[in-house]
């Protein structure tokens, strides 16, 4: 291993892209240490890459553990766990892996919308119990042509927006700016939108501007009869007003892939049959995890070739 570069893996990643990496680096998996400062000071010394995932980021702190970091490398799209700006202050390159994970986040977008409507999980869960023909299951809501209000009209916004012309349903979003040359109805107020919306689905990322947007305000303008879907990240919703909302029949349910406090649900939505719980798996394919982690991969290598970076957003 003499002369090989040393990187640090925050997460676990496929067998064949941590291969890839153990093929070419000296590869500390920080997944595998319980005393994280105790292995910084071990081996933080010679680091040159972080690799790690949209939800684990990089501790800011870590920075001064690791004064020969040059690049991190992002398994994902979120960078709202990375500190950009010391990322760029330090001179530190920060890639992600846009594009390869659009189609995957979209349709669990789609998945969570039919399952929560059409209580998927929650007849997937009476069958197992041997509750069929014992008593009714039920009635959902119907998908087709509900009302989809679409918050955050990236790429993974507008994807769901084209599934959802196969479900015949209207589409309105709110974003930053009006997308140039959309020809769904935009909505300056996130308020507004819910207010408009069956459906509301997030897929904006985390930041300053969008944390705990989705608030009692909005929730109340979605109103008992809607939905709220979750791909972004869990941050953009005010998770407690949400339990209230849920609990006290405010809105009607919820479909979330993310969360605040990740891998930490709140117990008190378990008992709750209106929602539906997902293990943050709106990219996790195999497939797309191996795009994903190809990618990650060059990025990696072109960085100690010396070359420019493939997807860079510091
Ligand atoms: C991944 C994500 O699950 O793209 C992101 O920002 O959060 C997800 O696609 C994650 O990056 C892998 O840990």
């Amino acid at each position: 291993d003499a002369g090989k570069p040393e990187i640090i893996l925050v997460e676990a990643m496929m067998p064949q892209v941590e291969s890839a990496l153990d093929a070419a680096y000296v590869v500390h998996r920080a997944f595998k240490e319980d005393d994280k400062d105790a292995f910084l000071a071990r081996v933080g010394a010679n680091v040159r890459a972080v690799v790690t995932g949209g939800g684990s980021g990089m501790k800011a702190s870590w920075f001064d553990a690791l004064p020969k970091l040059g690049l991190i490398a992002i398994n994902g799209v979120g960078t709202d766990a990375v500190d950009l700006v010391q990322a760029k202050a330090r001179g530190v390159r920060v890639t992600t892996t846009p594009g390869v994970l659009t189609d995957d986040v979209a349709d669990i977008g789609m998945g969570l919308i039919l399952s929560t409507l059409r209580k998927l999980a929650q007849g997937d869960r009476f069958v197992r119990a041997g509750q069929w023909g014992k008593r009714p299951f039920p009635l959902g809501s119907k998908v087709t042509g509900k009302k989809l209000g679409i918050f955050g009209m990236g790429q993974i916004g507008g994807a769901i927006a084209k599934r959802a012309a196969g479900f015949d349903m209207p589409v309105a979003y709110s974003n930053r700016k009006p997308v140039e040359g959309s020809s769904h109805q935009f909505f300056a107020s996130l308020t507004e939108l819910a207010a408009w919306s069956d459906i509301l689905v997030i897929a904006a990322s985390a930041s300053p501007a969008t944390r705990g947007v989705v608030n009692a305000e909005v929730m109340d303008a979605l109103g008992p009869q809607g939905v709220l879907v979750n791909v972004g990240r869990g941050a953009i919703i005010d998770e407690p007003e949400l339990m209230k909302a849920l609990a006290t029949g405010r809105i009607a349910g919820a479909g979330l892939d993310v969360f605040t406090n990740e891998p930490n649900v709140p117990a008190e939505l378990f008992p709750l049959d209106n929602v539906v719980l997902l293990p943050h798996q709106a990219s996790a394919t195999l497939e797309t995890r191996l795009a994903m982690g190809d990618l990650v991969v060059r990025n990696v290598q072109a960085f100690f070739a010396g070359e420019e970076v493939l997807t860079p957003v510091v």
